[in-house]
């Protein structure tokens, strides 16, 4: 059986810099996958203690074992937000990445038969304390480490149901074919990597609100954000990032080619 992405959705993620496809893991795998990434994440708290911590605009950041943790954006809070990368912190992730529902997609969105992981990351926003994400593109914050920015497409797996209250993934519709714009001048030592507001219209954003088990795929290029968490529950997600084969990972260096 095949996954592949049908001539009206490539249309439409050439259009629209992204694509929705809704439920395709069923309830009983989303139940596995959201004991994998709370495993995950006990699995990186126990770590940190050995890792090396530095703050960046008020936010608390450690790597260790080359992995990135990032916490809630009080300095003292002991939340995590996001584990990059994470596949590695549980078996169910790690065979994740590997998903036909995934990779046959990634083949073309990457326009390559053969595909290697880039990166990916597990987005922990928990009930009432977990934060948005400001209006930003991945390609500006990766054109450093690949020389093939354009062909490093993402795919979001909604661990639970994402809502407008919860802190659903919204983008900016067709703001993926300017490619990389500049970033806010804040002064600020993160403002770079937000998207200048001068350069799109926040009018023209989607709020992606979807089932639990749903795929959302997005261009590295396209501007996306997303608002807090004001509900009593965890919006969970984990983003996955594919790049042609034989290439290194983006924290690890390793190369873990998917086909
Ligand atoms: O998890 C979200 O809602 C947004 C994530 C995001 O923008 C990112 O990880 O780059």
């Amino acid at each position: 059986m095949s996954f592949a992405l049908n001539a009206a959705e490539t249309a439409f993620y050439s259009a629209h810099g992204y694509l929705v496809r809704e439920s395709v893991f069923s309830p009983a795998e989303i139940s596995e996958l959201q004991d994998a990434a709370e495993c995950a994440a006990s699995r990186a708290l126990a770590m940190a203690d050995e890792g090396r911590s530095y703050i960046l605009d008020q936010k608390r950041f450690i790597d260790v074992d080359r992995m990135t943790l990032q916490f809630e954006q009080t300095l003292n809070s002991d939340l995590l937000r996001v584990i990059e990368p994470v596949d590695q912190l549980d078996p169910r992730l790690t065979s994740l990445v590997s998903d036909a529902r995934l990779a046959d997609p990634m083949q073309q969105l990457v326009g390559s038969p053969n595909i290697a992981l880039w990166t990916n990351k597990l987005n922990l926003k928990r009930p009432r304390q977990g934060s948005g994400f400001g209006w930003h593109q991945d390609s500006p914050y990766w054109i450093h480490d690949s020389q093939h920015v354009d062909q490093l497409p993402n795919v979001m797996l909604a661990f639970d149901e994402a809502t407008e209250t919860n802190g659903c993934l919204r983008v900016i519709r067709g703001s993926h074919r300017q490619g990389c714009l500049p970033g806010t001048d804040d002064g600020s030592l993160l403002g770079g990597f937000f998207t200048s507001p001068n350069c799109f219209d926040e009018a023209q954003q989607v709020a992606l609100t979807v089932p639990a088990g749903s795929l959302i795929f997005f261009s590295p290029h396209v501007i996306h954000g997303s608002q807090p968490n004001h509900t009593d529950t965890s919006r969970r997600a984990i983003i996955i990032t594919y790049q042609p084969a034989n290439h290194p990972m983006l924290k690890t260096g390793e190369v873990r080619n998917i086909r």
